[in-house]
């Protein structure tokens, strides 16, 4: 049987409105410096952003299924008990800004009781995005779906095609929690600002709680966790030229109590010297690379962090065990 001459029209493209942008992503020796200054830092430190290439992604999707990591599970608890209220509060025809959206997993699920005008969805890892709004809009043909390709933690940039009507920021996950807490502010006051007067934030936010419950989310027994800590040396390899063996490092993960925020570390396991087009580092045995601060909070501390960026939050949801936080905030 030979292949019809002339395809039906909706065939070929089938994911018609689906755009993507790629905005705003810095020159790759703009990264290279960045990455570079990490690594001859006194503390040597690489920025959680370079968890998330391809594989990277895929390794924290791994994550958010382990038993031992509560915030995802425990803020979809959240959603799903509560997602009338939160429809109430929210109101349809928002233009719906993810923040993150990695899989778009949580949005998607949304879109049922919010009905959004538009899903805006921006991440850093353009390729995983691609994949996952093309599926998306498959699964919703009519929804006006936009990508965009950005770095978003040092200022947003959206582009004239995202709609400046009743701006939704949904920013769940505790991916709040990477900031430091005067960063965090900062970065929420600069949300603010390009969201109108009737913009509306949704984020969700890690508690803190027992230790034990804590230190298992970030260290667990199958090793996912590690695999993604360890994961960042080979990016950095492709991006800097570095010439880590993953082998040589040891994931390290506890919460610092004083400070409310767990610690990611990379711990050399044998002297080790890396070496880069135009730099080197030596470490010594044991010596560790930080590589993540996740900050737990208290409800009300993080409540009075919204308002001092510029956000009243209006209502805020948690689990039974009081683990995880939704607030819903407007301008
Ligand atoms: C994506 C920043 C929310 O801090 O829990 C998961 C990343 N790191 N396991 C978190 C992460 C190790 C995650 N965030």
């Amino acid at each position: 049987m030979s292949p019809p001459a002339n395809p039906a029209p909706h065939a070929a493209g089938a994911t018609p409105r689906l755009r993507l942008l790629q905005s705003e992503l810095p020159p790759v020796q703009a990264l290279r410096a960045e990455l570079a200054a990490g690594l001859v830092a006194p503390q040597a430190a690489i920025p959680p952003k370079y968890f998330y290439d391809d594989l990277g992604s895929r390794l924290f999707a791994a994550i958010t299924a382990l038993p031992e990591y509560t915030p995802t599970r425990t803020e979809a608890q959240i959603f799903a008990r509560h997602a009338g209220d939160i429809a109430g509060a929210v109101g349809t025809a928002t233009t719906f800004i993810d923040l993150g959206a990695g899989d778009c997993g949580k949005a998607a699920r949304l879109f049922g009781a919010l009905r959004p005008r538009q899903y805006v969805a921006v991440d850093i890892s353009v390729d995983f995005l691609r994949t996952a709004l093309q599926c998306l809009q498959r699964e919703h043909p009519d929804l006006d779906i936009l990508g965009i390709g950005q770095d978003f933690a040092r200022g947003l940039a959206l582009p004239g095609a995202v709609g400046d009507r009743r701006r939704l920021f949904f920013y769940p996950g505790s991916s709040i929690g990477n900031f430091a807490p005067d960063e965090a502010i900062v970065f929420l006051h600069r949300l603010r600002a390009c969201g109108g007067a009737d913009a509306q934030l949704l984020i969700g936010v890690d508690l803190i709680k027992d230790e034990a419950v804590l230190n298992a989310a970030y260290d667990d027994p199958l090793g996912v966790t590690a695999a993604f800590n360890r994961n960042v040396l080979r990016h950095v390899n492709r991006v800097l030229g570095t010439d880590f063996d993953v082998a040589q490092w040891k994931h390290v993960a506890f919460y610092d109590a004083a400070q409310t925020r767990i610690e990611m570390h990379l711990e050399a396991s044998c002297d080790v010297t890396v070496r880069w087009p135009g730099g080197v580092r030596r470490f010594a045995r044991g010596e560790r690379i930080h590589t993540e601060n996740s900050y737990k909070y208290r409800p009300e501390t993080f409540a009075e962090l919204l308002r001092a960026a510029g956000w009243n939050p209006a209502h805020i949801w948690l689990d039974e065990r009081a683990w995880f936080a939704l607030v819903h905030c407007r301008g």
